[in-house]
This record gives structure tokens, C-alpha cells and sequence, in this order.
């Protein structure tokens, strides 16, 4: 499985640092959304779902966190520990998200609107689907 992990252009100076992101510049796709969580329970696993259409990118801005990524085939664990660096989600991905700091903030550009039809949280169907598209 290909993960694609973004290492974002930082600038900085004697102030701090500071990164600017570009919808197909230093994002693959439109941003139609942009959405956070915050104050996520250490023990607490969020996801468990998979997009039919949607791709997003994942930046946890503050704290760390592990994102699971299962293609239907294979597992995979990624830490996301730096502000700078954006985690690629593809369409047809499983997803679960854990292991969050107490102040971790994940930050998700996403390239549609909410849509609820989009989401396959079924596991059984997620596997059947990866496996149909597998061929
Ligand atoms: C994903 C992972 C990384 C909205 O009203 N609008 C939104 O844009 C989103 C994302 C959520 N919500 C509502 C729906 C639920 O009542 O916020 C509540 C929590 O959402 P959810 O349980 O879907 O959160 P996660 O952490 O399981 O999943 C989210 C995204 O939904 C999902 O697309 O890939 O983060």
C-alpha cells in the first residue's frame, strides 16, 4: 500500500513558523470543506469508516495522533506528529483514528461537502467493494 505523506513548505523566521497551503498547489484536489477535532479521548478510536468518492488530507496541527489505513488487503499505521505534514486519504480507504494527545488537533481538508450517502461504514461492504475493485 502507498502512502502519501506530504511534507508542507514551512516558513519561518525569528517570530515562529507558519504554513500556507494552496488548493492544487500543495493540496491535490478542490477544498470544498475544512473541518477539526480537538479534545479526542486518549482511549477513544474515531473513523471506522471508509469514502466512496471523497479524498481528504490530514494535518494533525497540534499534539499527534496514528491514523490506521486499510485498503481492504493491507494495514497500515501512520503517526501524525507534525504540523507540516499532511496525510493523504484516497476514496475507498479505510480509516480509524487513535492514540490522540490531549491536545491534538486534527485538521482535515476535505474536497467535498458533508455528505452522509458518501460514507461506507460497514466493514463487511467496504471489503466486498476493495475486493470487486481489485478485480
Ligand atoms: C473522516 C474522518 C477522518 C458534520 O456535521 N459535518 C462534517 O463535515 C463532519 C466531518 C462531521 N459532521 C458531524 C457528523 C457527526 O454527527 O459531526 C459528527 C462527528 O462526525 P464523525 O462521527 O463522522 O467523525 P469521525 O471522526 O468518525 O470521522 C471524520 C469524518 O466524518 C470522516 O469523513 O474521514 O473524520
Amino acid at each position: 500500500m502507498q502512502v502519501i505523506k506530504y511534507a508542507f513548505q514551512q516558513h519561518g523566521d525569528e517570530r515562529g513558523m507558519l504554513v500556507a497551503l494552496e488548493e492544487y498547489k500543495d493540496i491535490p484536489f478542490e477544498v470544498k470543506r475544512v473541518y477539526y477535532m480537538y479534545d479526542t479521548k486518549t482511549d477513544v478510536h474515531r473513523g471506522f469508516h471508509a469514502h466512496k468518492c471523497l479524498e481528504q488530507i490530514l494535518v494533525c496541527i497540534c499534539g499527534s495522533c496514528k491514523v490506521l489505513l486499510d485498503n481492504g488487503e493491507e494495514k497500515k499505521v501512520i503517526s501524525l506528529e507534525k504540523p507540516y505534514e499532511g496525510l493523504y486519504i484516497a476514496n475507498d480507504m479505510w480509516r480509524e483514528m487513535y492514540d490522540f494527545s490531549p491536545d491534538a488537533v486534527l485538521l482535515v481538508l476535505a474536497s467535498d461537502y458533508y455528505n452522509e450517502q458518501d460514507y461506507i461504514r460497514d466493514y463487511d461492504e467496504f471489503k466486498r467493494i476493495a475486493a470487486q475493485k481489485r478485480g
